[in-house]
């Protein structure tokens, strides 16, 4: 029911600006899942357009693109029971104020879609590729 699973997540460039990095961490933190990697870096655009290719042709691709490459992001692996649902739990829904509720991530700290803090893996095949693009010498279980 709760199998253990890897999930690739983000910081993006809006919360390493903000200062959040350590308020994101803690939350990851007292939820209980482990953190297995972690990356501070600049994003280029080759990576920025591999990590967001299932979003091309949308009109918000381009502005996303230029968002994710505008400043440092914080990168990494965690792992835990039901890790991926956990992570997007954690996180909130896309939109800020529609979806996300009080109490999670982009609820409590983000207004708008684009500037919503935080990513995660969607399902286990966007994990173990998200994962294997981020850190390719990960073990992937
Ligand atoms: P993410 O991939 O970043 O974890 O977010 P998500 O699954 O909740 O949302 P997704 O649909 O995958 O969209 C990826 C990111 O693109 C930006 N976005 N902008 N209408 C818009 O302006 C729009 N829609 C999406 C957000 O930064 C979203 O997180
Ligand atoms: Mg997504």
């Amino acid at each position: 029911m709760h199998m253990t699973e890897q999930t690739f997540f983000m910081i993006k460039p809006d919360g390493v600006k903000r200062g959040l990095v350590g308020e994101i961490l803690r939350r990851i933190e007292n939820k209980g899942l482990t953190i297995a990697a972690l990356e501070l870096r600049h994003v280029s655009e080759e990576l920025a357009e591999q990590h967001y290719a299932e979003h091309k042709g949308k009109d918000f691709y381009q502005p996303l693109v230029d968002f994710i490459t505008s400043g440092p992001v914080v990168t990494g692996v965690l792992e835990g029971p039901s890790a991926i649902a956990a992570w997007r739990q954690l996180c909130g829904g896309t939109d800020p104020i529609a979806k996300a509720t009080a109490g999670s991530i982009r609820g409590d700290y983000a207004l708008i879609t684009r500037e919503n803090l935080v990513h995660g893996s969607d399902s286990p095949e966007s994990a173990k590729r998200e994962i294997s693009t981020w850190f390719p010498d990960f073990p992937l279980d």
